[in-house]
């Protein structure tokens, strides 16, 4: 009996051992992923992508327009400067200083929508 339940030990810790370097794999490559991502817009087929973003006060956001025609960024709230991008191109922009809930659209097509938190 104690030697069977030995034996099981064993067998179940080399099995735990060795699935769990597969699992840290996964954890660790995640956050690499989101943070290439997460200060930037991407223009394709007339839609922001995130149409959601939320990035921390005045940080830089790199805007990229992946199709033909010219898109921009105008903020709902007139306060700040509009930024156009042109087709195929790239620019960047400062996010707002003062945190909240900031709604924009393009000047040309008024069904793209997206939205800029600040926290
Ligand atoms: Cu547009």
């Amino acid at each position: 009996m104690k030697i069977t339940t030995f034996l099981l030990l064993i067998s179940s810790t080399i099995l735990l051992s060795g699935c769990l370097p597969s699992q840290t794999g996964r954890i660790l490559s995640n956050p690499v992923t989101t943070n290439i991502e997460e200060n930037s817009i991407q223009i394709k087929n007339f839609a922001y992508n995130p149409s959601e973003i939320k990035v921390k006060p005045g940080t830089k956001i790199t805007i990229t327009n992946e199709d033909d025609e010219a898109h921009s960024i105008v903020y709902d709230s007139t306060e700040f400067d509009p930024t156009f991008i042109d087709p195929k191109s790239k620019t960047e922009m400062n996010a707002p200083i003062s945190p909240g809930t900031y709604k924009f659209h393009c000047d040309k097509h008024l069904y793209m929508t997206g939205t800029i938190i600040i926290q």
